[in-house]
């Protein structure tokens, strides 16, 4: 029987804050000698957990996680962008299935590859429905995967993926307009999407402001993860602005 600790720490954030705030990790733009201060400064920041992966992996990734993992108390949750990306130096993982596309490889197929060393390595898997949004750029994972991410402007299509990724069994659902995407999620599809599940709803890329994470949150989100603008600026205190905003 897995353990659902990081799951329930999940819960127990929003129990504490209106919404918690995740820091994504790109194992491409770390380096082992470094990233044991970014996760020491993001645990002083407030931040909530820390999400290490991306699109498209050339580095190796157990020194970084093994590093990061012996920096912090903050749980540290694999996001991966296939089933390459794993390692016993982690707590969790989004066990994500890319529900808003039509590609059996990353509906099924790098679960498949993933499930026996998610065994092996005793990681926590949190069944993610994930949910790609257009987000006004071509991004790295719409490449990567071959799918067409959902309209900005098509909120009724968005709300029954999430709702079927809610009636699948899955734990949370991932609104995600790609790393550095030029658009956020829009409010108006938080909004509606909220208003059909009862589960925890991240919300993901393109947050670059504080101001623009608060105002995700006020729409619905439950947990903002913020990556680029903190590769450009990672400072503490940006980080703690960040965590502030969304803790509110
Ligand atoms: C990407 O949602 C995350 O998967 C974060 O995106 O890098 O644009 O903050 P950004």
């Amino acid at each position: 029987m897995a353990s659902h600790r990081v799951l329930n720490y999940f819960h127990e954030i929003l129990e504490r804050h209106r919404a918690g705030y995740l820091v994504l990790i790109d194992p491409e733009q770390c380096e082992v000698a470094t990233c044991a201060k970014l996760a020491r400064d993001i645990e002083r920041a407030g931040a909530d957990a820390i999400l290490l992966g991306g699109s498209f992996l050339t580095t190796e990734l157990h020194p970084i996680a093994a590093a990061l993992k012996s920096a912090t108390r903050l749980p540290i949750v694999l996001f991966p962008g296939d089933s390459m990306q794993l390692t016993a130096h982690a707590d969790a993982i989004l066990y994500l299935s890319l529900i808003s596309g039509r590609n059996p490889n990353y509906l099924i197929g790098e679960q498949v590859k993933a499930a026996p060393w998610i065994q092996r390595y005793a990681l926590e898997p949190i069944p993610t429905g994930y949910l790609l949004i257009e987000g006004g750029n071509r991004t790295a994972v719409e490449f990567m995967s071959g799918t067409m991410p959902i309209p900005r402007d098509k909120p009724d299509i968005a709300g029954p993926h999430a709702l079927a990724a809610q009636y699948l069994g899955m734990k949370l659902v991932y609104l995600e307009s790609g790393s550095g995407a030029k658009h956020a999620v829009p409010s108006a599809m938080i909004t509606a999407v909220k208003a059909r599940i009862s589960i925890p709803m991240l919300v993901g890329g393109g947050i670059r402001t504080p101001e623009l994470a608060e105002k995700k949150v006020t729409a619905g989100a439950d947990f903002i993860v913020t990556g680029n603008v903190l590769e450009e600026d990672g400072s503490l205190a940006l980080m703690q602005q960040f965590a502030d905003a969304v803790h509110g």
